[in-house]
């Protein structure tokens, strides 16, 4: 099969961002203790880099810097920290060629994913939310709402750059200082940002990075020098974090797994609905907790819709996430693929037939087809579990009230998309699920200007928007 080696320009990216270190007070240094932990590129299980496992004592530098930098940085005109914003946003648009490979390559998304989705939104967010730092008083906050002080924020890695922006901007706009731990298979966009941190002259301690795996983050979220934590990853950590903080006056928002329902009846346009389908899925190897993981498709047109499914998902091209064809890279983590891998398996044993798209799979690196099961019932694991891969699963229904229940049926409410040409179905059907966010006719679009987040055990808390600005405000 195929072999992959990245260009030397790619690697002289990843050269860079594996030289800073960790960056507190507005400089890269180096950890306190020796520890060292390494990141992989997922499609060649090559060593990208070597980077900091922060400990206790470099995560407490990093919020000692945040706390000095938050009396100035908050008293600062919300005019003068619109125009910091505004600078990133602007460097971020004129680096995004370099970001989105380094992106690519330390993730295993395809560079088309990176280059037209991710860097754009990250760009887009930046903008949005400088927009909003000097009408704080006018967002229906009251006349002068506060910030809180250091927010601690921990990130997960399948769009490191993406989260990242999703927590800092907003947390820059309203007066607060940031000291944000990236995924530890994924650090090295967040260190090229601290970067242009540093190009935009953003004053020294506003944002912080420190690198490591979860010790890091629990240091972090312990810290009483910060007032709130933003976590967005698993639902586990999540819970345990949630209980960890009770007690303390740290105010918290979580962003956590997702089962999205995408209900599709059968007035909707077929082929339409497969591409929107197939994004919803497919996109970021189905690594998004908002993917639309559950197919609801009416009886009446299941085998229409599934013949059409597989013959486009038969066209998909895995393999080099460089390569600006590729629709399928890399599952970011030997850990992620063998998750991946263990739950399709309990789909087979527990009765739903699996259909895998006949592709070739490199020898080397981290890589799943994608693939559906039919025959699922609410029971099965496969309809309830966050696989967070390239996998759906289908199932069926007869009325709309029994697709809304089955949409319903799940712990999680983040997500879910509806196809259909009737407006008043959209409106009836959107209006009784239970999810954050709802696509008609379309699925995985994002927007600086909406509120993102999840209902149950989804999370709480919104991102984006206006909405978004409340987490980072005293009201
Ligand atoms: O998540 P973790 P993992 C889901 C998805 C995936 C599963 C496991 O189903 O298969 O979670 O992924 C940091 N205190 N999602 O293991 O461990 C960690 O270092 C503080 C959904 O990668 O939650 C990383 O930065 N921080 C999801 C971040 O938490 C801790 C995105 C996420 O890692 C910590 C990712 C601790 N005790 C996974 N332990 C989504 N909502 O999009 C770990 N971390």
């Amino acid at each position: 099969p195929f072999t992959y080696a990245p260009a030397p320009e790619s690697r002289a990216i990843v050269d860079i961002a594996s030289s800073y270190g960790l960056f507190i007070d507005g400089e890269f240094t180096e950890g306190s203790g020796e520890d060292r932990n390494k990141t992989l590129s997922p499609a060649t299980e090559e060593v990208l880099a070597e980077y900091v496992q922060a400990n206790e004592e470099d995560v407490d530098r990093a919020v000692r810097a945040a706390r000095k930098a938050f009396e100035k940085w908050s008293a600062l005109p919300g005019a003068e920290r619109g125009k910091y914003l505004f600078r990133i946003a602007r460097i971020i648009q004129e680096r995004s060629r370099e970001l989105a490979v380094l992106e690519t390559l330390d993730n295993g998304k395809p560079i088309r994913e990176t280059r037209d989705a991710d860097l754009p939104l990250v760009a887009a967010h930046f903008f949005y939310y400088a927009g909003w730092a000097d009408k704080l008083g006018h967002a229906g906050f009251g006349p002068e709402p506060k910030p809180l002080g250091v927010a601690g924020q921990v990130i997960p890695w399948n769009f490191p750059l993406l989260m990242l922006a999703w927590k800092i901007a907003p947390a820059l706009a309203t007066g607060n200082t940031v000291v944000l731990k990236p995924a530890e298979t994924t650090p090295l966009s967040a260190l090229f940002f601290a970067d242009i941190c540093r190009q935009a002259g953003l004053p020294k301690g506003v944002v912080n990075i420190v690198t490591g795996d979860g010790r890091t983050g629990a240091a972090l979220v312990n810290h009483p020098g910060i007032a709130k934590v933003a976590f967005t990853g698993s639902t586990a950590v999540g819970k345990a974090i949630a209980r960890q903080l009770a007690g303390t006056e740290k105010k918290l928002t979580l962003e956590l797994g997702g089962k999205g329902a995408n209900i599709v009846f059968d007035d909707a346009p077929i082929d339409q609905a497969v591409e929107g389908i197939v994004t919803g899925i497919f996109f970021n190897q189905g690594q998004v907790c908002c993917a639309g993981s559950r197919l609801l498709v009416q009886e009446s047109i299941q085998e229409e819709l599934l013949d059409a499914l597989k013959r486009r998902l038969s066209t998909l091209r895995l393999g080099d996430p460089l390569d600006k064809n590729t629709d399928i890279g890399a599952i970011n983590s030997a850990e992620q693929l063998a998750r991946i891998t263990a739950l399709a398996r309990t789909g087979e044993t527990e009765g739903a037939e699996r259909w895998s798209a006949p592709c070739e799979l490199p020898s080397s690196g981290y890589w799943f087809a994608p693939t559906l099961f039919t025959g699922v019932t609410q029971a099965h694991t496969v309809a309830r579990d966050e696989i967070f891969g390239p996998v759906l699963s289908v199932l069926t229904f007869r009325t709309p009230d029994e697709a809304v229940a089955k949409a319903n049926n799940s712990q999680y409410g983040l997500s879910a998309g509806i196809w259909t040409e009737k407006g008043s179905r959209i409106l009836a059907v959107a209006n009784k699920l239970r999810a954050g966010v709802v696509w008609a006719n379309t699925f995985n679009k994002f927007d600086p200007t909406s509120p993102f987040g999840g209902y149950k055990e989804s999370g709480f808390g919104r991102e984006g928007g206006r909405h978004g600005l409340e987490a980072y405000l005293d009201v």
